[in-house]
């Protein structure tokens, strides 16, 4: 069995880029450890302070992006990293290769319910501006170079891709990440659809017209029955349908505050949407490929369906 370490120098991936990948995971395993013990490492609850997003910090929120922060920012190769819990971009090293954004725990509501979270994270080459300078993350998807989340689930799992297949990896009590699925792969067609319906109201018409099409299943236009899911974290939703299949959709809505939906481009959309692609599924803003998204500003929310390759285009013919 191949450990991350040595499937990152088997897919030939630069030793600065696998040394930056390696410092986050050995972070993530700092994390996984604080999520595991919960309350007895006082973890849990309110941080009683805010994001820039205006959502109030869990103190995990806060602890996780301290250590990530902290190890990223000593590492050499990185020059500037950007994240949910940092209103501007954070300066690292001048001469650093690459720039990093995370998510550094995702899914925040289930904290306190012990319910599935989850680390996000994307690198982009650095660009020649200032180290700070938010252009440095004004990339499309399409160029980021990595791309992959950590679940802190009932086993603690990586999934990454560096260009090539999104692969898993489970992390075991030796601290090592093993290869437990070499090549991810979405199929084309599905029968599972993850939506949070209690925005239905909110939705576009014919983004309630498709989603009424899989509640009517078999007795309607679909012709078969779907089955639902929402895990209330991104993570643990794209997860599912990395390893089973099925569309994922939190679409644009008429809400004031989540008009363009609710998720961040950045760093949960796009490299979810990388790990998805590489593993031959389709992830849309329901009006583009969500990897040709141009950034306008840092935390900048998108629209996101991504999933079976065969439904996303389903939703999006719905919508010419
Ligand atoms: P809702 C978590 O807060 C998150 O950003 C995603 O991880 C998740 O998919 C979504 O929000 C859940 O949103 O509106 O269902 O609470």
């Amino acid at each position: 069995m191949q450990t991350v370490e040595s499937q990152l120098q088997r897919d030939q991936v630069a030793p600065d880029l696998r040394e930056l990948v390696l410092t986050l995971l050995q972070a993530s395993k700092t994390i996984a450890d604080k999520v595991r013990r919960g309350a007895l490492a006082g973890v849990l609850g309110s941080a009683a302070q805010q994001n820039v997003q205006g959502e109030t910090q869990k103190k995990l929120d806060v602890i996780a992006n301290d250590i990530l922060k902290q190890a990223l920012l000593a590492s050499g190769q990185v020059r500037a990293l950007a994240s949910e819990e940092e209103d501007q971009v954070v300066a690292g090293n001048a001469g650093g290769p690459y720039v990093v954004a995370f998510d550094p725990l995702d899914g925040s509501s289930n904290i306190d319910i012990n319910a599935q979270i989850g680390t996000i994270f994307t690198v982009y080459r650095a660009l020649d501006v200032a180290p700070d300078s938010p252009a440095q993350f004004a990339q499309p998807g399409r160029a980021q170079v990595c791309a992959g989340y950590v679940l802190y689930g009932p086993s603690t799992q990586l999934a990454l891709t560096t260009g090539g297949p999104s692969r898993l990896y489970t992390l075991d009590s030796d601290g090592q990440y093993w290869l437990t699925e070499p090549e991810l792969t979405i199929a084309p067609d599905c029968q599972e659809y993850a939506i949070n319906i209690s925005n239905q109201r909110h939705w576009a018409p014919d983004t309630q017209a498709y989603i009424q099409a899989l509640q009517a299943g078999s007795e309607g236009a679909r012709g078969k029955d779907f089955n639902m899911r929402w895990n209330g974290a991104m993570v643990g939703d794209v997860h599912r349908v990395l390893v089973r299949g099925g569309i994922f959709l939190y679409p644009a809505n008429t809400q004031s505050n989540i008009h363009n939906g609710k998720l961040r481009l950045l760093y949960e959309a796009n490299p979810m949407a990388m790990l998805v692609e590489q593993a031959g599924g389709k992830a849309s803003s329901g009006v583009q490929r969500i990897l040709e998204v141009q950034p306008e500003h840092l935390h900048q929310r998108v629209p996101v369906i991504l999933g079976a390759s065969n439904e996303v285009d389903e939703f999006t013919a719905a919508r010419r």
